[in-house]
Formats: structure tokens, sequence, C-alpha cells
């Protein structure tokens, strides 16, 4: 068998379903063999950071990795920012790239960079397949690797020469079923004693919970206990916003209403939080004591520093911890409730605001309106990410995609790809600001071409909108962040998408129904008010300082 065909055989053996990627003149053997195959969808974008973005959203909603593909040198080097991303967000992902001969190569040192070694502290694993009998389980090791806890990015170089090999063993190593580790009944039951004597108890839902299938679990313990919770920006949607006992998201690290609560607390269950998502809350001394509920212990600094440890499956950990507390057990919270009626009032007195350019508030208000429990909000990164964490009410697990870990701008619309790739029948909506939307606007193409049914928000302010609120934070004159923009109802146009501007408050949810209903690629190009970034996330939140 030749090489490359045992290599997409190992890919399939993995359940592999798409590559997404621009190939080089490097992996030609690997295309003709990824042709052939009967499972596997090749999806060509047109920048190679928008395919490794697109593969690593697959990973994050199946848990399954996603797969990359680009050539050697540049196309590798287009890579790391979103193999970054996958990294820091803990999506699993394998990334294949190309390379020149290297038994052979009459070409010299063209185009070749040492691209193993650039991707090693940017993934868990990185590899170059150097004989070809080793790819079955150099592709089943990668796929293990990226995929368990905590999920991440692995990278496997093919050289050419090596993609060309016939291999005379064409075995590929079985999936095997990983058994899980549980937290040992020490450490459960030093947490249960920790929850009962706790008078002012808070849960708190992180990234990790989002991972796993963790919402039943988790809703029953909040269900029995009674718990009052808030979570992370990407801990958002694992048990619905709409229950009673949530409070809110902690967009900020400190100084928001939820902080209020936050600080009053004397016990937090952190479940599947880890300090590589921005912290939603900052130790300070003893007082407070803190739970760590993950599959991995906790990475210490000055900010977090958990008294008490569970470190294991989160599900079972929760699970056991519902049980050894009984059914006597409610939690205390009565002394939240006002606080949570307060954070209501703040985040939603705007929402049905009908100045022009539109507020902040309004915009998520209406798009709340217009996906349903199950339509997915892909966001890319800017100031409108903290108004869609802090105001945007989740239902369900995985229905607002938020990168806060790498917080990278340009992901929002190839993640949205990936969504409308993968689930053609749901609402599918990219938010982005007018500069993330034009850090990867050429996937428009991809889009259309695909003929995707998926509509683009742009969140337009002509300008880099979150660093002009930071300046302004820092009492800094107003510098070098303003910007101008294409027609983007043109640039829809010349793309074969259509293209729609809010000229009035009222038309925004119209439009945006109107667009799902037509179906097909829609950018929605929104003027937005973004005074409310100082009035409201600088000026009212003083009075917490
Ligand atoms: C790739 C990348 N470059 C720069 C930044 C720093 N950064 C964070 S938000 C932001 C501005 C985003 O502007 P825009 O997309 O227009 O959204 P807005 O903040 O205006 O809503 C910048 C430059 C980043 N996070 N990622």
């Amino acid at each position: 068998m030749k090489a490359s065909d045992l290599f997409v055989k190992a890919l399939e053996n993995e359940g592999v379903e798409y590559i997404f990627g621009v190939p080089g003149e490097e992996n030609l053997d690997l295309l003709e063999s990824i042709r052939k195959s009967k499972s596997i969808k090749f999806i060509l974008t047109r920048h190679e950071q928008a395919a490794a973005f697109m593969a690593a959203t697959y990973g994050r909603l199946t848990g399954h990795a996603g797969v990359c593909l680009s050539t050697l040198g540049p196309g590798a080097t287009n890579l790391v920012t979103a193999v970054a991303y996958a990294q820091l967000g803990a999506f699993p992902l394998v990334v294949i790239t190309g390379q020149k001969p290297i038994n052979e190569s009459y070409q010299g040192k063209f185009q070749i960079l040492d691209i193993v070694r650039m991707m090693r502290p940017l993934t868990k694993d990185a590899d170059q397949i150097v004989y070809a009998r080793h790819i079955p389980s150099l592709v089943r090791g990668a796929f293990r690797i990226a995929e368990e806890e905590r999920p991440g990015a692995v990278h496997l170089e093919l050289p050419e020469d090596v993609a060309r090999e016939e291999v005379d063993d064409d075995r590929v190593f079985p999936k095997q079923t990983i058994h899980r580790v549980f937290a040992s009944d020490r450490a459960i039951s030093k947490a249960v004693k920790a929850i009962k004597h706790a008078k002012r108890p808070l849960l708190l839902v992180g990234a990790g919970a989002n991972r796993k299938r963790t919402r039943q679990v988790l809703s029953e313990f909040i269900e029995r206990t009674g718990m009052m919770f808030f979570n992370t920006q990407m801990g958002k949607g694992v048990v619905s916003g709409d229950d009673s006992n949530f409070i809110g998201t902690a967009a900020f690290s400190s100084k928001d209403y939820v902080h209020e609560g936050i600080k009053m607390a004397d016990l937090i269950i952190n479940v599947g939080h880890d300090i590589i998502e921005k912290p939603p809350f900052i130790m300070n001394g003893d007082d407070q004591i803190v739970i760590h509920v993950n599959f991995h212990s906790a990475q210490i600094k000055g900010i977090y520093y958990p008294q008490i440890e569970v470190v294991g499956h989160i599900s079972n950990s929760m699970a056991r911890f519902t049980e050894e507390l009984g059914k006597d057990y409610k939690a205390p919270r009565e002394w939240v409730k006002p606080i949570r009626e307060k954070i209501k009032e703040a985040i939603h007195h705007l929402d049905d605001d009908n100045s022009f350019p539109i507020l902040p508030q309004r915009i998520v208000s209406d798009v709340r309106k217009v996906l349903p429990d199950d339509g997915i909000a892909c966001l890319d990164n800017g100031m409108f990410k903290l108004w869609f964490t802090r105001h945007y009410h989740t239902f369900m697990p995985n229905t607002l995609l938020v990168d806060n870990a790498l917080a990278t701008m340009g992901a929002g619309l190839p993640s949205a790809l990936a969504c409308a790739i993968m689930y053609p029948k749901k609402r599918i909506m990219a938010v982005c600001g007018d500069g993330g939307f034009m850090m990867n606007s050429q996937e428009m193409e991809t889009a259309v071409r695909l003929k995707l049914n998926l509509v683009v928000l742009i969140i337009n302010d002509s300008a880099y909108g979150m660093i002009k609120w930071k300046q302004a934070g820092q009492e800094l004159p107003d510098y070098g962040l303003d910007f101008g923009n294409p027609d983007f109802v043109k640039y829809a146009e010349s793309y074969g998408a259509k293209g729609h501007r809010i000229r009035k408050t009222e038309e925004l949810e119209k439009v945006l129904n109107a667009c799902y209903v037509e179906k097909g690629v829609h950018i929605v190009d929104v003027p937005v008010d973004y005074s409310q970034n100082t009035k409201t996330l600088l000026d009212e939140l003083k009075q917490f300082e």
C-alpha cells in the first residue's frame, strides 16, 4: 500500500469526517489519497489559519480531533495562530503539514523551515514521520494525545518522499477506550465537609464543563442542592441561563455586578475552569475557600490557589457531591438573591432601547430573539464579546462559541463556517467586529462555494473598539485605532452573498430573521453606538473599585 493511502486509512480509522486546508505540491500524494476516501471530505479554504480555526471548532464541538492540512514553510507558518487557539482553548486538533523529501532533495533549503520545532511550544506533541511504517502508530498517538484531557493540538509532518513510499503492512491500530480517572474518596469527603460548612456557597461553571457531557450531573446538583451558580465566558450554556439559580457570567475578572456576589461567597466550587481562560475571579486571602473540580490539578498562581482539589472526571465528582451531600442538604441562597436581582436590572434595562446607531445591549437582545435555543453564535474577539458574554443568555452547551483563552481576532467567521458545515439546519451566526471580520473575510468565498447557510453580523464602529475602550480607561488620548471599511454590502455581493445595512434600530431583528428564512450567506452591517463601552463598562463599574 502507498504510504499516503495508509495515512488516510489511519485517519478513517479515527472517524475523521473533514480535512480543512490549503494543500501545496508537497501534499499532492496525500490529497490524492483523500480524494479516494469514501468517508473523508476535503474542505478547501482560502487561508491556512481559517482551516485550522475550522478544524479546531469541529474538535471543540465533537470532542474528536478536527484535522487541518497545509504545505511546508509558508503554509505551516500561516497555521500558528489557530494552532495556539486550539492548544490554549483545549480544542482537540490534529495538524498535518507537508515537507520536502527528507532522503534526497534537489531544491536545497528552498521553503524549508524547522516546522516541527516551530510547532512544539504550540502543541501537546509534534513529530516528523520519518518511516512510512510508523504512520499507523503516529496517527493513533496523535489523536489520542489531542483528545485526552486537557485536549489540544498535535502536529504531524508528512514529508513528500515518505508519503510516496510503499508499505507492506497496512494494519492500523484499533481505538481503545480510555478509562476515566475518578477523584479519590478522601478528596470528595473533604470537599463535601467544606460545602456543608459554608454559609454563602457559590458554584462556578467553567470551560472544562462544556467539553464533556456534564450538563445533566451539574443540573442535578443545582436542582438538588439549590446552589446558586455563575459561569465563565467559555462555560456558558452548560447549565441553562434560564435556571432560576443562575446569577450571571463573569465577563471580567473583578469589579462587575456579579463580583459583588463572588466577593461575598465564603466558598466557591469551581467546576472546569482553569486559569488558561481569563480568570472569572481573583483569590485574595484565605477567607474564601475554593474547591477546584477538574480533570487535572490546578495551576497555582498568585490569583488562584484552591485550598481543596478534587481531581478526576468532572461528572463523577459532581455526582458524588450530590450523593454525599444527601437529600437534606440545601445550599444557603437568600444572601445572593438581592444581588441577582440587581444584576438582572443592570444587564437588561437597555434591551429595548430604540436609539440609532444601535446600542450593544439592543444588538445582543435582538440576536437572542432571532436565534433559537440551539442556534449557535460564534464570536470573534472585540468589545462586543464582552457585551455578548455578559448579556446573552445561553440555554444549551456550546451555543455561544467564545475564545477567552488565546482571545484571538479572526476566529469568528471560520468557526461559524465549521458550525454551518456541521449543522446545516441550525441557525448559525458569526458575530464579528469590523476589525476581526477583515482578518479572515476571504472565507466568505468558502462559505458561498460550499453553499452554506450563515449570517455574518458585523458590528461596525470603524475602529479597533476594544483597544479604544482600554485607551480611554487609562485616560490616554484617542489615537491610532480608527480605520475605514469597505462597503460591506457590496463586499458581500462581490462574493455572491447577500449584503444588508441596518439603517434603523427596528430593522435589525426583522432583517436577521429574513436572512435565515431566505437561507444562503448574508452579511448584516450594523452601526453600533459604542459610547456605552465607557458609560456602562467603565464609568458605571467604577462604583465597584
Ligand atoms: C490577532 C489579534 N490581534 C490583535 C488583538 C488585540 N485586540 C483585541 S480586541 C481588538 C480590537 C477588535 O476590533 P474589532 O474587531 O473591530 O471589534 P471591536 O472591539 O471594535 O468591537 C484588538 C486589536 C487580538 N486579540 N488578536
